[in-house]
C-alpha cells in the first residue's frame, strides 16, 4: 500500500513558496510515499482540506511553524486534526519548534518535534514502516515498535543490547565503524598511509579478524577519538 505524508503550511501574512515543506517532502522516497502539501494561505477551509487528504494511508501530519502569527493557525489546525484523528502522529518542525522544542511538546496535540533541518530526520523516520529492511524483518518475525516514543528509543544495533542484533553482529558493526573512520578520517600521524590502506582493504573484504593495527592505533591515540 502506498502511504501518504501530509504537510501543512499555516496561514501567514507572506506569500512565498512553502520552501521548508518542499524541502522535507522532497527527502521522502517518492516510490513509497505520496507527499501532499496543504497551504493554509490558499485554502478557504484548511481543516476541511486536510481532512479530505488524511485517510488510513496517512503516516503522519507535518506542520511547519515560524514564530509569530503562524503559531495561532498551526495550533488551531493541529488541535482540530488531533481531535478528528487521535491516532495520527502530528509532527511540528521549523524555526519555532527548533528554538522552543519543550514548549511545543507541552501542547498535547503535538506528538513530536523536529529540531533543525528536517530532511535527515525524515530520512531516518521514513523507513518505518514501509522500508524494505523493515518489511524483511517483519517477515522474519521481528516486532516493530508500536509508538513514537518506542521508535525514539529504538536502535537496530543498540550498543550490543538489542535483541535485533546478535553480539557477533554487533562486534562486526563496531569493527566496521572503527576501520571506516580510520580509512576515511583525517589524521596526520606518520603511520596514516599504511594503516589507512590496511583499513580500506579490510572494509572492502569485510575482514575484521586479527585486528592488530586497531591495537596499534589505540595505543597511539586515545580510544575516545577513534571509536
Ligand atoms: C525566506 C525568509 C523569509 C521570507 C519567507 C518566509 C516564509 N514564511 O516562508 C520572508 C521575507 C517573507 C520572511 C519574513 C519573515 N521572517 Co524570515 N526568513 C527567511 C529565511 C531567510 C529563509 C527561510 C527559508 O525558506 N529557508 C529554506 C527552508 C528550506 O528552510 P527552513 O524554513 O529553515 O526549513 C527547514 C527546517 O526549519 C525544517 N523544517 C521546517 N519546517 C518543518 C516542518 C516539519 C514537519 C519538519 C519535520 C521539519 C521542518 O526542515 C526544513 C528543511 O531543512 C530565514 C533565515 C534562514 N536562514 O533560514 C528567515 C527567518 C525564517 N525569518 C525570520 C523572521 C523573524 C521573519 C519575520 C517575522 C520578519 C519580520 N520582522 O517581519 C517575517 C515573518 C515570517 C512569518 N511569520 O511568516 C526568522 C524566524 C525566527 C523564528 N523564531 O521563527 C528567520 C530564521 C531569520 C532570523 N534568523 O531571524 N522570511
Amino acid at each position: 500500500m502506498r502511504r501518504t505524508v501530509v504537510l501543512y503550511n499555516p496561514k501567514a501574512v507572506f506569500w512565498t513558496m512553502p520552501l521548508a515543506l518542499v524541502a522535507v517532502g522532497s527527502a521522502l522516497d517518492r516510490s513509497k510515499y505520496d507527499v501532499i502539501i496543504v497551504d493554509g494561505r490558499l485554502e478557504p477551509d484548511p481543516i476541511a482540506a486536510l481532512r479530505a487528504h488524511i485517510d488510513d494511508s496517512t503516516v503522519y501530519l507535518g506542520v511547519t511553524v515560524l514564530t509569530g502569527a503562524p503559531i495561532r493557525d498551526a495550533l488551531h489546525v493541529t488541535r482540530a486534526i488531533k481531535e478528528a484523528r487521535p491516532d495520527l502522529p502530528i509532527v511540528w518542525g521549523g524555526w519555532h519548534p527548533s528554538l522552543f522544542p519543550e514548549q511545543c511538546l507541552a501542547e498535547p496535540s503535538v506528538d513530536a518535534v523536529v529540531v533543525g533541518q528536517g530532511e535527515d530526520t525524515f530520512f531516518y523516520y521514513k523507513p518505518y514502516p514501509g522500508n524494505p529492511i523493515a518489511d524483511d524483518l517483519l517477515r522474519e518475525g521481528y516486532v516493530l515498535p508500536d509508538s513514537l516514543e518506542a521508535w525514539a528509543d529504538f536502535d537496530y544495533v543498540g550498543g550490543g543490547r538489542s535483541e535485533w542484533v546478535t553480539p557477533e553482529q554487533w562486534q562486526r558493526v563496531e569493527r566496521f565503524k572503527f576501520y571506516q573512520r580510520h580509512a576515511f578520517g583525517h589524521t596526520r600521524h606518520i603511520l596514516r598511509w599504511p594503516l589507512r590502506r590496511l583499513s580500506r582493504w579490510r572494509i572492502d573484504r569485510h575482514f575484521y579478524t586479527f585486528p592488530f593495527e586497531k591495537t596499534i592505533v589505540e595505543k597511539l591515540r586515545s580510544a575516545q577519538r577513534l571509536s
